[in-house]
């Protein structure tokens, strides 16, 4: 029995070292919530919850979560208690849509039950793989000379692939100069939502060139039907993202053949156990899933990474040590990229990274308590 006294949020700004631009825009300022349930007992619970400041990539963002947080789902747990992650999930299954703040408070329930039980993660979500190949995103950027360098410094980070941002104007050419100058690297490319079918559909055929190991969320998020007649007409693997937000919309695109992969990110489905239905439904259907990011601190990565463990994670994780984007974190150790370009998958109980206080309390801009 786990009984809730108090939940946190907290509003984290890591300096990040460079923006990141993508086509809905530039990410130059990265805020994340990060979530702290305290039991009767005095154990701490830390998730987070995954947004953008503002509703550029799906609708929520920082200010709606902690909104959510504070008034709708903290007076649903705070004072009740729970013996299982269902019973926990039951007290706010009345609570639609906003997703990062759901996951908030699950991811930061998971770890204490990983607690309880001296676990890790890993366990918990029935995680097989002892590593996760990584690689993660370059961000659309000025020209192409200086596409190249931060593809040779992502390449020197140890990364397994190389995902790209594209967008309209720019994907043939800086797809041409990075397979001209890494003809056998691993690429993906992420369209995030900006093209469509009538407008694009030779444009995106004519990507099988470039042999990419998938094109990611190339149409719109509500579109399974545009996806399905892409990717009928393409030997590239479409790879959903944005589309994906429920078990539902999997369980959408597979029997419309809307695409032959899936990312997973927790703060965009709402709930780690709707994820592991998705992971569960999508290997059923041969259909492979990967582990997505949003930039999140090193508890988000905690949990990512444990979840990237599951059998059917079979495409490289967005994911990385902070290094590559943050200056700093609030997490320890940091990761850390091995030569065969993945990241191994903690086994310690709990969240399998310590939380340093001081940087958690030095980076925090916001918290809300309610008790
Ligand atoms: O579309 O995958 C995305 C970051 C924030 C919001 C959405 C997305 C991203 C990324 C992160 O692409 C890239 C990465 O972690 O490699
Ligand atoms: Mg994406």
């Amino acid at each position: 029995m786990i009984k809730i006294v108090r939940l946190e949020a907290m509003v984290v700004a890591l300096p990040m070292l460079d923006g990141f631009k993508t086509g809905f825009g530039n990410i130059a300022r990265k805020q994340q919530i990060i979530v702290k349930l305290v039991t009767d007992q005095g154990v701490l619970g830390y998730g987070e919850s995954s947004t953008l400041e503002e509703p550029v990539y799906n609708h929520e963002t920082t200010a709606s979560c902690l909104y959510v947080l504070e008034d709708v789902l903290a007076p649903r747990i705070v004072g009740k208690s729970f013996d299982t992650i269902e019973e926990f999930i039951a007290a706010y299954s009345d609570v639609i849509g906003n997703p990062a703040a759901r996951a908030g408070v699950e991811s930061a329930f998971w770890h204490l039950l990983a607690q309880e039980k001296n676990t890790s993660l890993k366990e918990l979500f029935g995680g097989t793989q002892t590593n996760i190949k990584v690689g993660e995103g370059v961000g659309i950027v000025d020209s192409i000379p200086e596409l190249l360098d931060k593809v040779q410094s992502h390449l020197a980070f140890g990364f397994s692939r190389i995902k790209v941002k594209i967008k309209p104007g720019w994907d043939i050419e800086p797809l041409t100069a990075i397979r001209q100058r890494w003809p056998d690297v691993p690429i993906m490319a992420d369209g995030n939502s900006t093209y469509n079918l009538d407008g694009h559909a030779d444009l995106l055929k004519s990507f099988e060139k470039f042999e990419l190991e998938m094109l990611e969320q190339p149409l719109a998020a509500d579109n399974f039907l545009d996806h399905a007649k892409l990717q009928a007409m393409t030997s590239t693997i479409i790879s959903l993202d944005e589309s994906i937000e429920s078990f539902n919309d999997a369980r959408t695109a597979i029997a419309l053949q809307a695409c032959r992969s899936m990312n997973i990110k927790i703060g965009r489905i709402g709930s780690i156990v709707e994820a592991m239905k998705i992971h569960d439904y999508a290997a059923e259907h041969n259909v492979g899933v990967w582990c997505g990011g949003m930039l999140e601190t090193g508890v988000g990565r905690a949990f990512n990474l444990a979840l990237a463990s599951k059998p059917n994670y079979i495409h490289a994780a967005d994911m990385s040590p902070y290094q590559l984007y943050f200056k700093d974190d609030i997490t320890e150790p940091g990761l850390t990229i091995a030569t065969d370009g993945s990241i191994e998958v903690p086994d310690e109980p709990g969240l399998g990274f310590a939380i340093n206080q001081d940087k958690l309390k030095k980076y925090t801009v916001k918290t809300i308590i309610v008790n």
